[in-house]
């Protein structure tokens, strides 16, 4: 099984990111595709935001006033494809090299950015919507962020931006307080690089990696970017309990309390009316 080289361990905690080329095959990536189409097709049926528990469907106006899904949360309580994905040992093999075996997951999340859409990710730090932030211990080192590319990840439309050695610029302590949010100073910096991946790559970033991306200017070519958050499962009080010492672990039962505060209180699905992508704290 493909796990990572020392080489390439150390230009992940230097640079705060790697990508690994070809993880998933031609097949699986379409299989994914082929899921996302659903919930697409699902999240435009619903015509507004919507969230039962952990899964949330974004649902937004385009820009001609046309329905259209910004994202998701959470597929994975309701669709095998991406559930196996999330779970995949080869994800596993190359994710227990940075922090172990025995992982919880908190972050399983898909980006749609649609040919011509203004849907964008202004560059941040995801340590900013780790909260509340006494639930997460360590992070810089017990928390690895995963994105695996649907479609070819191009600055066409709209590839992933990074910014290499971000991560070093700053301390986990300056996070555990409030207003942690967007960081344009970071705009021009010379460091700041497309992630350019084909389908099946995965692209792995730190917490405290500034990253981001720009608008889909393409015609035709869709960008969505399944992405899959993992952390040591000792450092971490959220999150769903995936990986027990390297034995794979199902969603069952219960859902687990990750962003969602009042999961324990839902009874039904809930279109929440103040809940938007651009104000939503979800990466
Ligand atoms: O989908 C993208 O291009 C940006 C992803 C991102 O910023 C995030 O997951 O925090």
């Amino acid at each position: 099984m493909r796990t990572l080289s020392k080489d390439e361990q150390n230009f992940y905690w230097n640079q705060g990111y790697l990508i690994i080329k070809n993880v998933f095959n031609e097949h699986e990536v379409a299989a994914m595709a082929a899921a996302c189409d659903e919930w697409k097709k699902f999240g435009k049926l619903l015509g507004r935001t919507w969230r039962d528990r952990n899964t949330v469907i974004w649902v937004d106006k385009d820009e001609q006033n046309e329905t259209m899904v910004r994202g998701m949360q959470w597929p994975s309580y309701h669709d095998h494809v991406m559930d196996s994905i999330r779970r995949d040992e080869r994800l596993l093999a190359l994710v227990e090299p940075l922090i172990g075996n025995h992982l919880k997951q908190i972050i399983n999340q898909v980006h749609w950015k649609k040919p011509g859409s203004q849907t964008s990710w202004a560059l941040h730090r995801d340590v900013r919507s780790r909260r509340p932030f006494e639930a997460f211990r360590d992070l810089a080192t017990s928390y690895v962020q995963t994105g695996i590319a649907i479609d070819p990840h191009r600055v066409e439309n709209g590839a992933m931006q990074v910014v290499p050695g971000s991560h070093k610029d700053c301390s986990n302590n300056q996070f555990d307080h409030e207003g942690v949010s967007f960081v344009p100073e970071y705009d021009d910096d010379p460091r700041k690089i497309d992630l350019i991946m084909d389908p099946g790559d995965v692209a792995f970033w730190t917490p405290f990696t500034v990253h981001g991306g720009g608008f889909n200017t393409t015609a035709g070519m869709d960008r969505r970017l399944y992405i899959n958050g993992f952390v040591i499962a000792e450092n971490c009080d959220r999150g769903e309990l995936v990986w027990d010492h390297g034995h794979t672990v199902p969603l069952e039962g219960e859902q687990a309390l990750i962003q969602c505060e009042h999961i324990h209180e839902y009874e039904h699905p809930v279109y929440p009316a103040d809940y938007h992508m651009s104000t939503a704290v979800s990466d």
